[in-house]
């Protein structure tokens, strides 16, 4: 469901869409009638406007536009589909608030314009310690050695002949809103969750290849994954994961190969651990019987903690949620229904309640799950609003099927104090204002 607005090649899906910076300034500016058109149009969509547009006559049903009677383009114009160029809008952005040191880069998903659970490959954030490449996959090998019988380097091929299995995770950074550790309060939710994604991964369980290789499990209790990359991406795996089967070598992505960006053509797939434990163009597996203390495990990654201790080798990211639409930078300019949308889930298994609060967290409302609900993925969740034009504050608090609930920030705080960079997994509000801009504020 869309509408072109008043801009040429503009297409507007209100109150999904997320406003450029153009459009935040002419607003601030006080030049809002130009928008507001636009806006009530779509978030009244379900009341009067509908049909008083069929009563006048509206022109865009009306008259038949040029291209519905001429010829379209051939197939052969596009052997790779692209999104519309009215979608432009939607990518992934660099935060001007974080410096780029070489290839040490972030970029984050733009949540507040998707829909579902799976992220779309060119959307998926990034990470890069060392920049990004583009891996002949003839070239690349995947060695495994340590306490093994047998050393094995496997080619690509020898990987896509093996049993593969397929199963949709989340992939989260555990720097993933670590600005509002500081109060920081980046803009949009892009910002602030963007450095999450889920798809669908396709691979080999690493229990299977390290099997073959006759690895010793009962010695070899940790396994270490090494990418090939300048950044010498080490990370220590304990066996327990690997056993569960859930641990893949993993060479597909949403139904195609990897994309470059993502560790093509191979990386660890580690389901509900944090991002940096998913090696990306992986090419070495050792089993050992102890943890290797890799820089990315005893320096990066790590929480200082409130006694001044750091909390090493956290991995698993705890229940979390968010609220993408309506969230940070997008505006409401009519009173009325709105859907709430949003994003949980939990590194322990699967979401089993979402909780809705519009007043800050006094009253709660459950959320409808969409299914699918799965372990370790994102799960969408959705409630119905109907705005009285007044200031609110939308929360949302995800519980998983252990029992954990997601904290406030006054809870985490209490136990993480505020040093810290890496895991908060805090509930996250959005303040609107009478005016119906939609802000970043932090509720204790
Ligand atoms: N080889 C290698 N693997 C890597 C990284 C890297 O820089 N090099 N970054 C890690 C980090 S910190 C994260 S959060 C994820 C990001 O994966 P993505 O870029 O596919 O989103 O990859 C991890 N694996
Ligand atoms: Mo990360």
């Amino acid at each position: 469901m869309g509408f072109q607005d008043e801009r040429p090649g503009r297409l507007r899906r209100a109150p999904e869409n997320f406003l450029t910076n153009e459009e935040i300034q002419a607003v601030q500016a006080g030049r809002r009638s130009f928008m507001r058109k636009a806006f009530v149009a779509a978030s009244a969509a379900m009341g009067a406007p509908v049909l008083a547009r069929a009563a006048s006559g509206d022109s865009a049903i009306m008259n038949l536009p040029p291209w519905s009677t001429s010829l379209g383009q051939p197939v052969a114009a596009r052997p790779y589909g692209l999104p519309s160029r009215y979608e432009s809008n939607l990518v992934r952005r660099e935060s001007p608030g974080l410096t780029r040191v070489g290839g040490s880069s972030v970029s984050f998903a733009p949540l507040q314009g998707l829909f579902g659970i799976i992220t779309p490959s060119g959307l998926h954030f990034e990470r890069h310690h060392q920049g990004w490449h583009d891996v002949d996959p003839g070239k690349h090998r995947l060695m495994i050695n340590g306490l093994v019988k047998t050393q094995a380097v496997f080619t690509m091929d020898d990987l896509l002949r093996l049993p593969a299995v397929s199963r949709i995770h989340f992939i989260e950074c555990g720097a993933n809103t670590g600005m509002e550790w500081g109060n920081v309060a980046v803009p949009t939710v892009q910002y602030s969750h963007g450095m999450l994604s889920c798809s669908e991964f396709t691979g080999v369980p690493l229990r299977d290849l390290l099997e073959q290789c006759g690895a010793d499990f009962k010695k070899g209790r940790y396994v270490l994954a090494e990418g090939a990359d300048g950044s010498s991406m080490t990370r220590t795996i304990p066996m327990e994961l690997i056993e569960s089967g859930e641990v893949l070598v993993a060479y597909g992505q949403n139904g195609e190969m990897l994309r470059p960006e993502n560790g093509y053509p191979l990386r660890l797939v580690v389901p509900g651990v944090q991002g940096v434990s998913w090696v990306k163009w992986l090419r070495r597996i050792e089993v050992g019987d102890k943890p290797w203390g890799a820089k990315d495990e005893a320096v990066h990654y790590v929480d200082l903690m409130p006694d001044g201790t750091h909390r090493q080798y956290s991995s698993t990211q705890e229940a979390k949620s968010v609220i993408t639409s309506p969230s940070g930078g997008q505006i409401l300019l009519a009173k009325g229904f709105y859907n709430i949308t949003g994003l949980a889930w939990s590194g322990r298994g699967k979401i089993k309640q979402v909780d809705v609060s519009i007043d800050g967290g006094i009253n709660w409302r459950r959320a409808r799950l969409e299914l699918p609900v799965l372990s370790k993925a994102l799960t969408r969740f959705n409630v119905d609003w109907v705005w009285d034009g007044k200031p609110a504050i939308l929360q949302s608090r995800a519980m998983d099927e252990s029992g954990y609930v997601q904290p406030s920030y006054g809870q985490l705080r209490a136990v993480r104090g505020s040093k810290s960079i890496y895991h908060n997994n805090a509930i996250q509000s959005w303040k609107v204002l009478e005016s119906g801009e939609v802000g970043n504020v932090q509720v204790l």
